[in-house]
């Protein structure tokens, strides 16, 4: 059963999105990994929102580029929280996707953190944040990684440092 769902509008949006994948499963997190686009395909994307819930996925995380309409049309079939990853690729850097994503009707939110692989990340984050209200062995591993993020810093800290 995935907890997590992860769908991005396009394959040519994966080197991007892909580093959500990872962390999910770095923290051991179940998730689906698919593309749908909420223009070319939406009977398709309203049944994975129907069909995931109804298997239990607590989570949705949508990317997509130019006009980047797959977070908000999941927001629209879904009260489960709905985060979205903004995709350049479109005019001035990814303005367009990111305000399509970000401005999204009142009660029908969409959380958006970040764009491209930080906002993989970071959505992926705040997907194990959510889940770990009420799921204590998730709330340390994400404690713990975040205590290996503050030791690097502090490595790198040191190095330059050293070296300067
Ligand atoms: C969006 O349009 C996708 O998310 C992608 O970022 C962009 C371009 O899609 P392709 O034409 O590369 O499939 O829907």
């Amino acid at each position: 059963m995935a907890r997590v769902v992860i769908m991005m509008g396009s394959k040519s949006d994966e080197e991007k999105v892909a580093p959500c994948a990872d962390i999910l499963k770095q923290l051991g997190i179940p998730y689906v990994f698919t593309v749908s686009s909420a223009h070319r395909t939406p009977e398709r994307t309203e049944r994975i929102v129907r069909e995931e819930e109804a298997r239990g996925a607590e989570v949705f995380i949508c990317a997509a580029g130019m006009a980047a309409h797959l977070a908000g049309a999941v927001a629209a079939r879904t009260i489960k929280p709905v985060i979205g990853i903004p995709v350049s690729g479109g005019l001035m850097g990814g303005l367009d996707a990111l305000l399509s994503t970000v401005q999204m009707p009142p009660g029908f939110p969409v959380g958006t953190v970040a764009m491209d692989k930080a906002g993989a990340r970071n959505a992926a984050w705040m997907a194990a944040q959510i889940l770990a209200l009420h799921d204590a062995d998730l709330a340390e591993r994400i404690r713990a990684a975040r205590a290996k993020m503050q030791a690097d810093v502090e490595k790198a800290a040191a190095e330059v440092e050293a070296a300067h």
